[in-house]
């Protein structure tokens, strides 16, 4: 196979993962974006560099250790390998997998604090501040909740005061401003941009605090100009990006680095886009090509995290749809840059209806054809005359047109929607030339004409679905008769010439089905998918969250009607984990009574047990008594839900338990 020169070059990074806790849907997500966007550039041919790996340091590892019972270093060796060992079951391309623990990373680290510190950037002061553990960053006020918490931790920061260095990142407070506003896709989708000029817009940037005393933490890279003190977990974080090419005076980072585009979700917006340019421009590079920031995977309204425990498991919902699917699915839910629920119900939606009834269709019936007019062999095409074959090579161009504009501008769902215009439009192109008429008359040359287009086609369409879907698009080359060799490709002129459809006389595979359909059962628990016939692996079966009832209409509640309910507050002594339900709590309440109340609240999916007890809540204390999934029930918790998640009531400040809410 001839192989094309590289005529571009690209490097894409995932955030490097915290391993405090599994791997869930939302790394995986990022991982697969990144891992089609690689796929995507290395048809391009363009010479690619893909990065993911693990973040090893901070007290947040050194508190999931200790709570595990295990040394930091044995910690972080497990659940990085657990992180590392999902790449493969996904079909991940990655070129290098970092770990922040490596040597390699430290040197690399102290050779860029060096750096900084030589350039008179990095000075010795008091501070005092507020630190979130869960986002290993010291907050502002702005920064916290109504309730003084951190909102992504729902935990209150703790005070810390104590002698630091400092990153003077305030001195490139305007450059940094300057440079996003004279590069317009520094920071896409354009409202994150928008929202990272609004953050530099609203005061003097503080300097950021880049160690921490051994004294109290070390497990991390000892800072070069003073062994006393380790570096910040972000400032060693974030200089992955360079240790993964290979350091700062390596060949791989004057290649890549100026395609460097890094890809992360909203939470780590701000050290991506504050943090790390200055941290590159003091240290005298060039800031990264591209910051690429997607939106949150929610359950039910609540974003999913492993420090919320409302998780799915990627590897359960490959068993159970097959990994293509759920790869597709994800591209194609989540519009990049917004917020997507997941939910296997829309899955299976989409499964059956892109997948099964369009794609899969699309192949199944024009390979059967193929066998059945022509032997299993590709025919030979004579002139195209008829409107239909010219209407269809139109939509084929546009159709490959918008996808090769969008898909590198991870607009992937758009861009899969493209194609899908050509897939649905060549399953009417069967319909409309009806090959089984054209068959019956004896028109073989029309016939050998619109199967040979499509098969065309078909073939196109696989390489289009590779980035996205691997294995299926290679199993449809396969079918169609040849082997998949992305090196040997050139997608561009793919797209815009179609003299190079499939050979003449090569044998065809027999048609198979790529996309069994699947039922979607209601359970009680919610709705659960039968699983692929292909899936050894029933048992992983995720269970789904319970679809949203239509809320009952609200009349006119008349005083009296009020004045029924009796709302108190009470302090939470306890939260277990329900015997039978994986939703519910069953909370133990001060209502200021002799003995404390017993309510089964549906409140797990969105807080912790550390966050509810010790706090103070509204119940509904008149509540007739109810048993849900056998536990007595004495009340109700009242929450608030909004697109951000689910809220607790309480009062203003502490009251006595028993106290009445009128
Ligand atoms: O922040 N929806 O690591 P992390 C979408 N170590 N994506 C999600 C998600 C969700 N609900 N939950 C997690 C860190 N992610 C640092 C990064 S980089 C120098 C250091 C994905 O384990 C998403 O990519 O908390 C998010 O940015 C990342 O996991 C956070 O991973």
């Amino acid at each position: 196979m001839k192989r094309r020169a590289a005529l571009d070059r690209f490097f894409i990074t995932t955030p490097i993962y915290y391993v405090n806790a599994k791997p869930h849907l939302g790394h995986a997500y990022t991982t697969i974006v990144a891992d089609s966007i690689a796929r995507y550039h290395r048809l391009a041919g363009h010479e690619t560099f893909f990065l993911t790996g693990t973040d090893e340091h901070g007290d947040k590892i050194v508190e999931a250790a200790a709570k595990a019972g295990s040394s930091p270093q044995q910690y972080v060796d497990t659940i990085s390998e657990q992180f590392r060992s999902l790449l493969p079951e996904l079909q991940i391309s990655n070129d290098d997998f970092i770990r922040t623990t490596e040597e390699r990373h430290k040197q690399v680290v102290r050779d860029i604090l060096q750096r900084v510190y030589d350039a008179g950037d990095i000075y010795l002061s008091e501070y005092e501040g507020r630190y979130c553990t869960g986002c290993e960053q010291f907050l502002t006020d702005k920064d916290l909740d109504a309730n003084g918490l951190c909102p992504d931790h729902k935990v209150a920061p703790t005070v810390i005061k104590e002698k630091n260095y400092f990153f003077r990142m305030s001195k490139y407070q305007d450059w940094l401003k300057q440079h996003i506003q004279d590069n317009p896709e520094f920071i896409r989708p354009e409202h994150y941009r928008n929202e990272v000029l609004s953050m530099l817009d609203m005061g003097v940037l503080d300097d950021l605090c880049i160690s921490r005393p051994k004294s109290r933490l070390d497990w991390g890279i000892e800072l070069p100009f003073d062994s006393g003190y380790v570096t910040y977990v972000w400032f060693d974080a974030l200089i992955n990006y360079i240790t993964g090419l290979g350091g700062p005076d390596s060949e791989n980072f004057s290649k890549f680095w100026p395609r460097a585009n890094h890809l992360v979700a909203k939470d780590i917006l701000k050290p991506h886009a504050i943090f790390w340019p200055t941290m590159l421009k003091a240290a005298g590079f060039e800031p990264y090509q591209n910051l690429n920031v997607h939106g949150y995977w929610l359950m039910q309204d609540t974003k999913m995290s492993k420090s919320l425990g409302n998780v799915v498991e990627p590897l359960a919902m490959r068993d159970t749809y097959g990994l293509d699917a759920f790869r597709y699915f994800l591209l194609r839910e989540m519009r990049f840059g917004r917020d997507a629920s997941f939910s296997e119900r829309a899955l299976v939606g989409r499964l059956n209806a892109d997948l099964a009834n369009d794609l899969g269709n699309l192949f199944s019936r024009v390979l059967s054809m193929t066998h059945k007019y022509f032997g299993g062999e590709v025919p030979a095409m004579g002139q195209r005359s008829h409107a239909e074959d010219v209407e269809i090579l139109d939509l084929a161009l546009n159709s490959f047109a918008n996808y090769q504009q969008l898909f590198p501008r991870f607009q992937f769902g758009r861009a899969l929607e493209a194609l899908w215009e050509l897939v649905r439009g060549l399953n009417k192109y069967v319909d409309v030339t009806a090959p089984w008429t054209l068959f019956k008359n004896g028109e073989t040359e029309r016939l050998a004409m619109v199967i040979g287009t499509l098969l065309g086609l078909m073939r196109k369409i696989a390489l289009h679905i590779w980035p996205v879907m691997p294995q299926t698009a290679e199993t449809m080359f396969a079918q169609l008769g040849g082997e998949f060799d992305p090196s040997a490709i050139d997608l561009g002129k793919e797209a815009e010439a179609f003299g190079d459809f499939l050979q003449t006389g090569t044998r065809l595979a027999k048609a198979s089905n790529l996309f069994p359909r699947v039922e979607f059962k209601e359970v009680e628990s919610g709705g659960q998918a039968e699983p692929r016939q292909d899936n050894p692996k029933k048992d992983k079966q995720p269970k789904q969250p319970k679809t949203q009832q239509p809320a009952p209409e609200v009349g006119i509640a008349e005083f009296a009607d009020f004045q029924k309910l009796d709302l108190r507050l009470g302090t939470v002594l306890s939260a277990e984990p329900h015997p039978e339900a994986d939703r519910l709590y069953v909370v133990k309440i001060d209502l200021g009574e002799p003995q404390p109340r017993q309510v089964v609240a549906g409140l797990r999916e969105h807080l912790e047990v550390e966050f509810l007890v010790g706090r103070q809540v509204v119940v509904v204390a008149n509540l007739a008594p109810r048993k849900l999934r056998g536990v007595e029930s004495q009340g109700m918790i009242m929450a608030v839900k909004d697109k951000d998640g689910l809220q607790l009531l309480t009062a203003t400040g502490l009251v006595e338990n028993g106290s009445k809410v009128s």
